[in-house]
């Protein structure tokens, strides 16, 4: 990864001098805004999610494709034109050489944004909710390629658990065998993104920010190549009620089958089908979702540069 070739990855001055002096830095990706949330709300949350960022006292470093050009560290300018253009592509780490051949923008998933993240010595990354495995993925070997990114990028990352229209329990398995370790903030009881609690179990609670900078400096003391979860439970009082959650998941999966959605197509198709059908609600879960990552992501970030 840091064989990277200079040219294609501009990192921004405040991001450069940020990690050069060892200050706290978040990532945040650019497929929530592009492709995850509706305009023109897309804009508005890719810049609070900044804002909440600085607030805990780290530098926010959204991360894009601008014509062919991977950015850390995107402008409100250029986070204003990813948000509205329509010709945006959906960038995962094996389309990023495509984009920028051809000259495209886009918004880049986790596994991208982990990626280029890296390169840019960006030690905490938070996010929504991450790809896994999708539901029927024995037969249609649909997994997000965001699981083998972060088998092999070093990286802590704030989620709310994996999106909850994926197979929670394959995806843990995945993780398992991934080597990728996983952390539950205040909880054992792994996240279900809309909801607070999946059904499914996990090893390892942490309790504070500091706590999951420990971690981050064994895993590199040990020279562990692979990613650090960090799932964030969305509160009780903010959760999407659980029976409408599993109602609707269950609706958008029949209609994403019916209207044969494949690819990486599926992951918005459900989102938006979720966001239509609970008319509003799973978007203001989404949405408190990745506030509360921002924030998180930014404590570990700031413990993790006392460190
Ligand atoms: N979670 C959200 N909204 C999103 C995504 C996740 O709430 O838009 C995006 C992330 O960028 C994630 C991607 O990396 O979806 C996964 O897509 P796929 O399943 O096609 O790998
Ligand atoms: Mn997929």
């Amino acid at each position: 990864m840091s064989t990277a070739h200079a040219s294609a990855i501009v990192v921004s001055d405040e991001i450069a001098e940020a990690t050069a002096a060892g200050r706290p830095v978040v990532a945040l990706e650019s497929t929530i805004f592009t492709h995850g949330l509706p305009r023109p709300i897309n804009e508005e949350v890719a810049l609070e999610a900044e804002d909440i960022v600085r607030q805990e006292g780290a530098v926010p470093a959204t991360i894009g494709i601008v014509a062919g050009t991977a950015v850390v560290g995107l402008s409100n300018e250029q986070i204003h034109q990813l948000s509205n253009e329509t010709e945006v592509v959906k960038v995962s780490q094996r389309d990023l050489a495509v984009v920028a051949a051809k000259r495209l923008s886009g918004g880049t998933t986790v596994a991208a944004t982990a990626f280029l993240a890296h390169h840019a010595g960006i030690r905490v990354f938070s996010t929504g909710g991450l790809g896994g495995v999708h539901q029927g993925a024995s037969e249609t070997f649909d997994e997000s390629a965001d699981l083998t990114t972060l088998a092999g990028v070093p990286i802590v990352i704030v989620s709310a658990g994996v999106k909850s229209i994926l197979d929670i329990p394959a995806t843990l398995e995945r993780l398992e065998t991934l080597n990728i370790t996983v952390l539950g903030f205040g909880t054992n009881a792994y996240p279900g993104f809309y909801v607070t609690e999946s059904g499914s179990w996990i090893e390892y609670a942490v309790d504070a920010p500091e706590e999951v900078a420990a971690v981050l400096r064994a895993q590199v003391d040990f020279g562990l190549s692979s990613a650090v979860l960090v799932a964030n439970p969305i509160s009780r009082e903010k959760q999407l009620d659980p029976d409408e959650h599993a109602r609707v998941i269950g609706e958008a999966w029949a209609r994403a089958a019916a209207g044969g959605i494949a690819g990486n197509a599926t992951t918005p198709f459900l989102l938006d089908y979720i966001q239509r059908a609970t008319k509003g609600e799973s978007l203001r879960v989404n949405i408190d979702v990745y506030r509360s990552n921002a924030r998180l992501g930014a404590q570990i970030a700031r413990a993790a540069a006392l460190s």
